[in-house]
């Protein structure tokens, strides 16, 4: 049985100060649900982060991490520091890391290693840009990505994997791939998945949607079959539309 997952990408917004305020609220006004929930602050408030949400169900988890395991990697966070704060989940691939930090299918494939080898479970983000589903090329581009990051790894790898479809042509744009659109491409990573490791896998594994997710349209996006939950950026940044859209689930 797979999860329900619902996660707020807050990039690099908020300070210390406005963190703390948005966690607390959020920790209040959490509802009854069935769903994990999530939120990924920025590096430098994830142990106060951690520690505010002590006696809260909502996990802290990171926005990306370093594939090596220490060294002259200056402005990096390895494993072993996230794990050092009580933060065993990360972000990885996420198309704004892809697009202005250079993150390659072979440095995201390092990164997943070195993740589960730590024992950190892995938030995968993945997706096409809008050229790509224009020239109707975008289920080449979400195989392609799948398979060269995450199909070397060995069938048992995958109970540490999140994956998170997220079209990059609906990120921050207000654009949202229609439900239909999201339901779609889930049912063929689920099959390409089948097709590389086996059913079993397949249907286990959490498949998140993200992509300008907000209360309005959360509904209908988490009603699908194949789609298990969100990857939620701008809405995580105001605590009554993160609330509504777990209530959505
Ligand atoms: C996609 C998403 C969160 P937003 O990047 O990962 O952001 O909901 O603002 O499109």
């Amino acid at each position: 049985m797979r999860s329900k997952i619902v996660a707020g990408n807050w990039k690099m917004n908020k300070n210390l100060t406005e963190t703390e305020a948005l966690l607390t609220e959020l920790a209040a006004k959490l509802p009854d649900t069935q769903a994990e929930v999530m939120v990924a602050p920025t590096y430098v408030n994830l142990a106060s982060a951690v520690r505010t949400l002590e006696s809260s169900v909502i996990e802290v988890i990171a926005q990306n991490m370093h594939f090596a395991e220490s060294g002259a990697y200056t402005g990096e966070i390895s494993a072993d520091m996230l794990l050092s704060i009580g933060v065993d989940t990360a972000i990885i691939g996420h198309s704004e890391r892809r697009a202005y930090f250079g993150e390659t299918d072979e440095i995201l494939a390092k990164k997943v290693v070195t993740a589960l080898d730590k024992n950190i479970r892995v938030m995968f983000c993945f997706g096409e840009e809008l050229e790509d589903r224009k020239s109707d090329n975008h289920f080449n581009v979400v195989e392609s990505q799948l398979k060269n990051a995450l199909f070397s790894l060995e069938a048992s790898a995958w109970s540490k994997i999140v994956l998170a479809y997220e079209p990059v042509w609906a990120i921050g744009t207000g654009e949202t791939a229609s439900a239909d659109q999201a339901q779609e491409m889930h049912a063929f990573i689920r099959k390409t998945i089948t097709e590389a490791y086996d059913a079993t896998i397949a249907n286990n594994v959490s498949i998140l949607y993200g992509g300008s997710v907000k209360p309005g349209n959360a509904g209908e996006i988490f009603g699908k079959p194949d789609v298990d939950g969100g990857l939620i950026g701008g809405a995580a940044l105001v605590a009554d539309d993160f609330v509504a859209i777990i209530k959505a689930i």
